[in-house]
């Protein structure tokens, strides 16, 4: 049996918890089938580092092994922060105003996904499968063919992916595009997700739809379809059943006997519409005298890419609105947000979710969003809560039976808010059971093999096609500034390709 092979920015010992939905998601998968996974070791190197920097550490964590590798600040920096988390997760969280399309990022985004390629290339197996993740790794199945990995690869995009118009904002989205044509599968969270693509590859690239999620251009073919990523239901399930799980329900419920709880739990992050959230919350205690005292935010934020000044924007937003409505609407005895800025003990979830009436899940954009699925797996059956989620998380195409809003409207989102606070407990029963029937259908590990099994289906790009990478990292065009230095800089590697070098980082 093929060994798979999972390429990730960051790697997580799969026997940890840890928080993002990634790691979570991978965790589980890996898992079961055992095998590789490869990354950034989390570690920036100053240049006093006990390894240099692109040295890769291999540890054993029971069947999967870990190989990572450092990064020097520099690349670290244009790469990660930069063009990763400045360029590429706004812009495909459709926050044009918030991405910093400085020269230079890109390259530096570009040279990391080559040394990673070069990194990984001798840890390769002839018939391994590599699954690479997410929008840090774009280029790096071109870099691999640059160098003459011929292993299926297939690419999973866990954050939206947005209509051509605002993907043409990017200066490098031609180049990105295609670095994509050179996977064998390309894996979306959603059918509109994949509607996207078509509409890019159609109107922007000249390629065709071939039909059954085949695509070509650039002279070469890949497969695109959606795969809405699901939670391991039965291990949440059996969490919420353990110690922890249960002396937080009690807790909770002791500690909110007399109120109703709303939960939020996000990464701090401008996507998750925290600010718009809580002023929805603050309109339906202005509107609904009755939830005074009453209805209880808890809102979890856990800490993320503090570095960047969006999120030391949102922080600090979030941390003024919850003052001022406490500030309102508080009394002696009742503080209507309790609002906690950490990650808090993966055990402790399922147990706060179960407490909570009401799941807020109101992202402004979301590739699909793993809580809203949690939220549902943790509920009681017989006496659930009602979710109320974001017609702009990926969720929201699988979860219809939550309460959808548009996290923009603040009214509406509060009527909605009211709404669940309300419903009978018939109507939750049935929304629940449905919920949960379609979260189960496709957990995590139907994501997995539907995805694995699609990569081993997709006609392997044809020998001939293959050696068409034989530039294999596709040249960027030079009136591009950012790139045309770098491009023409001497590879470290002495390697020549067509009409660009690569320039790969040793450092
Ligand atoms: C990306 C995409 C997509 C959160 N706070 C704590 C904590 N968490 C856990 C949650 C959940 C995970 O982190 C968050 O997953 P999401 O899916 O909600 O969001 P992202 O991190 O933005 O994930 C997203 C996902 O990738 C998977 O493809 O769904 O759209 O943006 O599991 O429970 N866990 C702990 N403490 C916390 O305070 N332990």
């Amino acid at each position: 049996m093929s060994r798979l092979v999972v390429i990730s920015n960051r790697v997580a010992d799969p026997g940890k918890a840890a928080a993002g939905g990634l790691a979570v998601a991978m965790g589980d998968a890996l898992r079961q089938t055992g095998g590789l996974w490869f990354g950034w070791s989390g570690t920036v190197t100053d240049g006093h580092a006990a390894a240099p920097a692109g040295h890769v550490h291999r540890t054993q964590a029971g069947k999967v092994t870990l190989a990572t590798v450092d990064l020097d600040r520099a690349d670290h920096d244009s790469y990660y922060a930069g063009y990763s988390n400045g360029v590429l997760w706004p812009v495909f969280h459709g926050r044009l105003d918030l991405a910093n399309f400085d020269t230079g990022l890109a390259a530096g985004y570009r040279r990391v996904n080559q040394l990673l390629a070069r990194r990984l290339l001798p840890l390769l197996a002839e018939d391994d499968i590599l699954w690479v993740h997410d929008y840090h790794l774009i280029p790096l199945a071109a870099e691999l063919r640059a160098l003459g990995c011929r292993q299926r690869i297939g690419f999973f995009l866990h954050i939206p992916l947005p209509p051509p118009t605002l993907l043409a904002a990017i200066p490098e989205h031609a180049w990105l595009m295609r670095c994509l044509f050179a996977y064998d599968l390309v894996g979306l969270q959603t059918r509109q997700d994949v509607q996207h693509f078509e509409r890019y590859v159609c109107e922007e690239a000249g390629g065709q739809a071939l039909g059954e999620g085949a695509f070509r251009a650039h002279g070469q073919r890949l497969v695109c379809r959606d795969f809405p990523i699901g939670i391991d239901v039965e291990g949440f399930m059996a969490l919420a059943q353990g110690g922890a799980s249960r002396d937080m329900h009690e807790r909770m419920k002791h500690e909110y006997a007399q109120r109703r709880l709303l939960l939020g739990i996000d990464r701090l992050d401008y996507s998750k519409g925290l600010p718009q959230r809580l002023r929805a919350f603050r309109e339906l205690l202005a509107r609904h005298p009755e939830q005074r005292r009453r209805a209880t935010l808890i809102q979890i934020g856990s800490p993320t890419r503090e570095g960047l000044d969006a999120y030391a924007d949102i922080r600090r937003e979030l941390e003024s609105l919850c003052g001022a409505i406490n500030g309102d609407y508080g009394e002696l005895d009742w503080m209507p947000v309790r609002y906690i800025h950490q990650t808090l003990p993966r055990e402790g979830i399922p147990g706060l979710c179960r407490a909570a009436a009401v799941g807020l899940v109101t992202p402004l954009r979301d590739g699909m969003n793993l809580v809203a699925k949690e939220y549902v797996a943790a509920q009681d059956p017989a006496d659930p809560g009602v979710l109320v989620l974001s017609r702009f998380a990926g969720a929201a195409e699988q979860l219809q039976e939550a309460l959808l809003v548009n996290p923009y409207d603040v009214h509406g989102t509060a009527a909605v808010v009211q709404q669940a606070l309300q419903m009978p407990l018939q109507e939750r029963r049935q929304r629940h059971q449905r919920l949960l029937q379609r979260i189960a259908e496709q957990d995590v590990h139907w994501w997995r093999k539907a995805f694995l099994s699609a990569l081993k289906e997709a006609r392997p790009m044809e020998h001939r096609e293959r050696e068409g990478f034989g530039i294999p990292v596709p040249s960027i065009r030079q009136e591009q500034a950012p790139l045309r230095l770098e491009l023409a800089a001497c590879p470290a590697d002495g390697v020549e390709r067509g009409t660009c070098r690569s320039v790969v980082s040793d450092r």
